[in-house]
């Protein structure tokens, strides 16, 4: 009899393939299942000499051919198609088993799937898994939720296959629930910010500072050697420095500007606003990209007046975008991790913050050497309530805050729009802020709809009558 699987993938499109030849890699026996044959034949006979395939043509055949407990991972489409491949291959299962759905869902989805499966004895696994094609093979950020149980034993494989920064693995049990596939939806609306952040230290450095594409790109190489340094950084560059074959133009010249978006920023700031958590690095960036693809609104704005946004500064004010960029990242991740913080308390996931900031060090779209200060910061205090408290953090915002104000200013007087930037120094602000025009918002709701306030020098509800004489104050709660 032909050696069992110890894990399976069904679904072998981009990541699927990537993700089965990993474990193949490893050398783990894997069976591999496509809807259509056809991908799972060509993924043998490319790639079969890699390691132990099991390639199998039905479901039946592809869950017989698994060891016990089963673990077989789906790497389908998010949506409807994961429910048909789990209305497929659940009643093939046992009490036991371990079906890991390894695609973007939402984690309200994997909460329901989990939650049905569980009641058939089935764990149900969502795990997010980041790195795109290239970090599917070589070594992703895996994010499991599910059963503690379930990462017992599955746990030590997605661990084995994991990206590795300093020998740790870019992999570890999330919290239970959907609460892998709310990490990573988080872990894809900071991507969203940061890559707005950079795309206005570029502008900046465009239209302020008259630089060009190619000497933008020196400049994002000098950051990726510093404090900046991550994969974001770093492919900018590249992008930046990329010329365009055909018209010899700098690519970034020949790409039309609308940037476009799968939803996961957008899941991200809505999931924000049901917890009230204000996350408005990512939700700024959101709707950069949205403003960036309304064509008509924008070509219809071109009759709005405002100043030239072109030059006036020299080169030595990178070093200031630098400062602005910095903190305005730490403001944006803060903001994710305590988007982070709220839906673990909401849902009862007890997630260790500074384990996340770990895995997202290696394999992920957002690694970087500075997610290990994260870790850092909240190995300290693993209670933080805002990772721009810690001691650190507040230094170092401290210092570029100067710098920071400036840039925002400079960007402001030559009409280079910085939303990333300036909602970033004004979060900080308002934190930093003793008193907050709140209290305004509050007499105007008690004003025209007896909505009651507190006070601050007295316990109690109050209402103000502001239609009598005197406007006498009532306590409503007495
Ligand atoms: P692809 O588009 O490359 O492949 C889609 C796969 O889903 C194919 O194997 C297809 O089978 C299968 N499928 C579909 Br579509 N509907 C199905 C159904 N009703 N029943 C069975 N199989 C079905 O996707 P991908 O880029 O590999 O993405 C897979 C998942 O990974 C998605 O959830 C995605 O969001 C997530 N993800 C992608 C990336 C990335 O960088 N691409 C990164 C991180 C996460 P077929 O061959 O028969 O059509």
């Amino acid at each position: 009899m032909a050696q069992k699987a110890v894990i399976g993938v069904t679904g072998l499109g981009v990541m699927g393939r990537n993700l089965a030849r990993n474990f193949a890699r490893h050398g783990y026996t894997v069976a591999v299942h496509n809807r259509t044959y056809g991908k799972t034949k060509a993924l043998i006979e490319e790639f079969g000499h890699e390691g132990a395939f099991v390639p199998e043509e039905s479901p039946e055949a592809f869950v017989a051919a698994l060891e016990r407990p089963r673990k077989m991972v789906i790497m389908v489409k998010a949506g409807q198609s994961t429910d048909a491949v789990i209305d497929e291959f659940a009643p093939l299962l046992e009490p036991g088993d371990i079906l890991i759905d390894g695609g973007n869902a939402h984690y309200a989805d994997t909460e329901r799937r989990e939650k049905a499966l569980r009641e058939r004895g089935i764990h149900f696994v969502g795990s997010g898994i980041s790195g795109g094609e290239q970090g599917a093979l070589e070594g992703p950020s895996i994010m499991p939720g599910g059963s503690r149980e379930s990462y017992a034993s599955l746990g030590p494989i997605l661990e084995d296959i994991s990206a590795k920064v300093d020998g740790a693995p870019c992999c570890t049990y999330v919290g239970p629930g959907g609460a892998g596939h709310f990490v990573k939806m988080v872990h894809n609306g900071i991507e969203y910010s940061d890559m707005q952040l950079i795309a206005e230290a570029y502008d900046l450095l465009r239209k302020g500072a008259g630089m060009t594409p190619a000497e933008i790109a020196e400049v994002f190489r000098t950051w990726n050697q510093g404090r900046l340094g991550s994969y974001l950084i770093e492919i900018t560059a590249e992008v930046l420095a990329h010329t365009d074959a055909a018209t010899g133009k700098p690519f970034v010249d020949i790409v039309l500007d609308r940037a476009e978006q799968k939803g996961t920023g957008r899941w991200t700031v809505q999931a924000a606003l049901d917890l009230g958590v204000p996350v408005t690095g990512i939700a700024q960036a959101v709707f950069a990209r949205s403003l960036s693809g309304h064509a008509d609104t924008r070509e219809a704005a071109r009759v709005l007046t405002g100043p030239s946004a072109d030059g006036g500064l020299d080169s030595s004010f990178a070093d200031k975008v630098e400062q602005a960029l910095y903190a305005s990242k730490v403001v944006a991740y803060a903001q994710g991790f305590n988007q982070i913080q709220a839906g673990s308390a909401e849902y009862g996931w007890d997630i260790d913050l500074g384990a996340m900031a770990t895995i997202w060090r290696g394999g992920c779209i957002i690694r970087a050497g500075f997610l290990d200060r994260i870790r850092g910061a909240y190995e300290t205090d693993r209670g933080l309530p805002t990772l721009l408290t810690d001691a650190n953090f507040a230094a170092e915002l401290g210092d570029a805050q100067d710098a920071w104000r400036e840039v925002v200013v400079e960007a402001t007087r030559r009409g280079i729009p910085v939303p990333g930037f300036s909602s970033a120094l004004s979060y900080y602000d308002a934190l930093r802020a003793e008193r907050l025009p709140a209290a305004l918002i509050q007499g105007q709701r008690d004003f025209f709809g007896a909505h009651t306030y507190l006070r601050t020098d007295r316990e109690g509800v109050h209402h103000t009558h502001w239609e009598l004489p005197g406007r006498p104050e009532t306590r409503t709660d007495a």
